[in-house]
């Protein structure tokens, strides 16, 4: 399978992050992709497809405060790395922001996602990646692979969050469209809801986005990922929501996957993309599924099975030993 990874994927290293109360290590730091790199096989450097595609997605004002997030902190005279404190959930109306504080809680949801130096090259390249491997399915490969990093699918049109600062998975999917493909089928299968995603295409009925998660009512992000949220206007019912419990395993897991892959036939997409985290491992330091190693394997023979052209997105995954051998199991099965 063709794998694309450009390595300035590696720069974006913030120190920390504010993690249930403490400051604790980052963990989407750059080991991760290194241990995929290790297990995975050789990779190719994505194509520059330019900003053209980004801005399908975001709108400009957000490009630039993520270029200059961290140059304003550092003009402000601020240590480490640029992180928020204060978001704007009441009254929230179009204003001109000039202090980075302002202009952090404004393009931002939460305090898991500082601005470092390397940040905008790193989600830069990490949308490339995504592109090229959309481009390599548009032009016959059955599957391909982003290694994506950073992930994609907390982040909004305009807003980073949960590790996310680009939506790759919408700026691929935008991409698809732009090509000419029709109906694109997008399944989420990290163990945290894909907000951002889901607030892109909420009115869209021509993208079906369908994703396996951990019930917000225990797990973030908390605001989105429940069951009854289906879309709205052109889009209703083409958002599904399947969260299920902490202690998931894959007996339990491989039910709600057959049901998603059932909707995602029903949509008779011409394209499917999948958001692939490997967070739902037993392994994993901030999740509570308890899928194994060789259980990917058969969630990718599982998708697969549907026959459609795929490109497969990274998203999280922060058992840093077993990622390589998750990340590859799961590649197998396609
Ligand atoms: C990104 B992806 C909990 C803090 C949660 C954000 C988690 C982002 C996960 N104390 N931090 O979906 O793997
Ligand atoms: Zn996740």
């Amino acid at each position: 399978m063709r794998c694309f990874w450009d390595k300035r994927q590696l720069l974006h290293a913030p120190a920390q992050e504010l993690h249930n109360g403490s400051f604790v290590p980052y963990a989407e730091h750059p080991g991760r992709p290194r241990s995929i790199l290790a297990a995975i096989g050789p990779t190719e450097a994505p194509r520059d497809h330019g900003e053209a595609p980004l801005l399908r997605v975001h709108p400009a004002d957000y490009l630039d405060f993520l270029k200059r997030a961290f140059a304003d902190w550092q003009a402000a005279g601020r240590p480490g790395d640029a992180a928020g404190y204060v978001w704007p959930v009441v009254r929230r109306r179009p204003l001109r922001l000039e202090r980075i504080d302002a202009r952090l809680g404004r393009y931002s949801m939460d305090a898991s996602t500082p601005i470092a130096e390397g940040t905008w090259e790193t989600a830069y390249w990490s949308a490339q990646s995504a592109l090229s491997a959309l481009e390599a399915v548009l032009d016959g490969e059955r599957t391909a692979f982003a290694l994506c990093r950073p992930p994609g699918h907390h982040a909004g049109a305009d807003y980073a969050g949960g590790y996310c600062y680009l939506n790759t998975m919408a700026i691929a999917a935008e991409a698809a469209i732009a090509a000419g493909r029709r109906r694109v089928a997008i399944l989420d299968i990290d163990y945290h809801h894909g907000n951002g995603t889901q607030d892109i295409f909420w009115d869209r009925g021509d993208v079906l986005f369908v994703s396996i998660h951990a019930d917000p009512a225990t797990d973030y992000p908390f605001f989105w990922g429940h069951e009854d949220e289906r879309g709205e206007g052109d889009g209703e019912g083409t958002t599904v929501n399947l969260p299920l419990p902490r202690g998931t395993d894959m007996a339990a897991f491989g039910k709600a996957l057959d049901a998603a892959l059932g909707r995602i036939v029903g949509f008779a997409p011409d394209l499917l993309l999948c958001s692939y985290g490997a967070d739902t491992f037993a392994g994993d330091p901030i999740s509570f599924f308890r899928i194994e190693t060789a259980d990917y394997a058969e969630i990718g023979r599982r998708i697969a099975a549907l026959g459609l052209p795929t490109a497969i997105l990274m998203e999280g995954g922060y058992a840093v030993d077993a990622l390589g051998a998750n990340v590859a199991s799961f590649l197998s099965g396609f």
